[in-house]
This record gives C-alpha cells, structure tokens and sequence, in this order.
C-alpha cells in the first residue's frame, strides 16, 4: 500500500510555491519521495521559498519564470530538465485574484486573471505533455477553486478562469488519456493563505471579518482550511494510487460543495 502512495524519484514541478499552498504541496510531495522545482515571478519570493524549503530539509530547485510566458516556461522546463531530470508531475497552482464589482472591472485586469490562471496552466501544459509522452506518462494537477462550481460577488474573472480550469483539465485528460497521462484538479475550499488574508482581516473593534463568520456558517468542518490540508489530496492525485482516477476535480473544501449553509 504505501509504494501505491509513494512518489520516489519522480519529479515535480510546483509552479508559484514559494508559500502558501503550491509551498504544502511541494513539500508533502517531497516528503512523498518527490525531486522539487518551483517558479515565481520575483526574485525575493524566490529566495524566501529557497529557505523554506531548506529549513523543512529539502533541497528544492527555484527559478524565476512567469508562466505566462510561453517562451520563457520553455526554457525553463529545459533548464529543469538539465538539473533535475524531465518532469513526471506537475501542479498548475500559480494564480491571482481580483475582487471588483463586474461593471468596475476593466478588460485589463479580466485578461490578467484569466491570463495568469487559465491560460498559465495551459502553456504549461503544453510544455510538460511532449516529454511526458516519450517517458511513458505522467500526471497534471490543476489547483481549482469553489468558483469553478459556484460564482459570487466580485470573482467574475477568477470564477471565469478557475471554471475554465476545470474544463482544461477535463480536455487534457480526454485528449491524453490513450498515452497514460492522467490530469485531474484539486478544488480547495477556503483555505488561510496571503490570497484570502483581506477576507480574514479582524474588524477595528476586534470582531471577526464578516467574510470569515460567512465561510464558517458555510462550511461543514466549521474552519478555514489550512494549507497542510492539500498534502494527502495532491500526493493521492500524483502516485499510482489514481492511475485509472482522470478528468477528475478533487474538491476540498470542509463539504462546502455539499452544504446549503448553516441557518442564521
Ligand atoms: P498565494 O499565496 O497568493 O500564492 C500564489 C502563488 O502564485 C504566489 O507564489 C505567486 O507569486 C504565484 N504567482 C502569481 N502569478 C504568477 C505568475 N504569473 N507566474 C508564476 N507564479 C505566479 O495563493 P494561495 O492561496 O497559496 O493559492 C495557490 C493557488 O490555489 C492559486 O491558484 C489559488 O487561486 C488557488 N486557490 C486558493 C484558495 C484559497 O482559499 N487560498 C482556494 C482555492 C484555490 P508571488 O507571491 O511572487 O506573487
Ligand atoms: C474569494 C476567494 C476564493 C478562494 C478560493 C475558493 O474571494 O471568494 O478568494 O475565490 O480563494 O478560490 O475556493
């Protein structure tokens, strides 16, 4: 059972892990038995998730690359392939969000988000596949979001790009499946991240944001996730243990999705 679950000697590459989530998930898949390369658009970010990693003992590959940039994910993903091998699994799980009312969001920053979350996986995607394909296969992660089932004020953008997400992952599975390649997506609930701390910020008299007392009357587990939360959910996704699970969105989310939310 436990070589099911182990991922020894494959290679991984998490993209904006310098913290938060794409950061757990790294080093749960390392624990796991993972080699590590991680991206980020900035270099101090880099540098602090460098340290990160050594501090959780885990010797992590960094480079600077933005994924929406198609030629530079290549020569990243050649230069990873000279110093640490071709990569066996990727995670899709750099992202942004913007919260503007629909009718005040410019075409602009629609097309940042959607840039950065939807077509980002997608150019990595398409980095990752052709190697994948001469090695015999290998495993794609795309870090989806509640609002790939479910809108709400302000997302139009993030709900617009992470519901793509969902599909993209569906047509990679569809398409690559016949060449053992399995693409499935994680759906994490509302997780305690720098992404979601304006929605956990304290009131000026000390009272909990009214954001925070809403996703716990929404959610089951009655709490925020936690970024640690992901580990098992991204480990299971990237072992044989889900060779035959593809095209799948794995929600973890407290039973959110499942929930019609506590009575006031
Ligand atoms: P986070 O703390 O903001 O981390 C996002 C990471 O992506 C950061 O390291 C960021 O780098 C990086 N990034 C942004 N744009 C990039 C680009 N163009 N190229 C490369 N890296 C880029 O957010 P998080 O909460 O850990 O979220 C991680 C993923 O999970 C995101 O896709 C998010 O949408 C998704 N998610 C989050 C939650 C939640 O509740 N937190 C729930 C569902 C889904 P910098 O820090 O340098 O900007
Ligand atoms: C928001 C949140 C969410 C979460 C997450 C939910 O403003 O509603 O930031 O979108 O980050 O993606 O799964």
């Amino acid at each position: 059972m436990q070589a099911m679950f182990n991922v020894d000697g494959k290679i991984a590459l998490v993209t904006g892990a310098t913290h938060g989530i794409g950061l757990e998930m790294a080093c749960a898949l390392a624990k796991a038995g993972a080699k590590i390369a991680f991206n980020d658009t900035n270099a101090g970010a880099l540098e602090r998730g460098l340290a990160s990693y050594k501090e959780a003992g885990i010797e992590a590959h960094g480079y600077l690359c933005d994924v929406t940039d198609e030629a530079g994910v290549m020569k990243m993903i050649s230069q990873i392939e000279k110093d640490v091998g071709v990569i066996d699994i990727l995670v899709n799980n750099a992202g942004i969000i913007r919260r503007t009312p629909m009718t005040e969001m410019t075409a602009e920053d629609f097309r940042l988000v959607v840039d950065i979350d939807l077509t980002g996986p997608f150019i990595m995607a398409k980095a990752v596949i052709p190697s994948m394909l001469k090695k015999g296969g290998g495993k794609i992660i795309n870090i989806c979001s509640m609002m790939s089932e479910l809108g709400r004020e302000t997302v139009a953008a993030y709900a617009s790009a992470k519901g793509g997400l969902k599909m993209l992952t569906k047509n990679i599975a569809s398409e690559y499946g016949q060449y053992n390649i399995q693409c499935n997506g994680i759906g994490p609930g509302y997780i305690a991240t720098s992404q979601t701390a304006p929605l956990r910020e304290k009131q000026p008299d000390g009272s909990p944001h009214p954001f925070d007392r809403f996703i716990l009357a929404k959610t089951p587990a009655n709490r925020w996730g936690k970024p640690e939360d992901l580990a098992g959910p991204v480990v299971f996704l990237a072992s044989s243990a889900s060779d035959f699970v593809n095209g799948h969105i794995l929600y973890v989310d407290g039973g959110i999705l499942a929930y019609i939310g506590r009575q006031p």
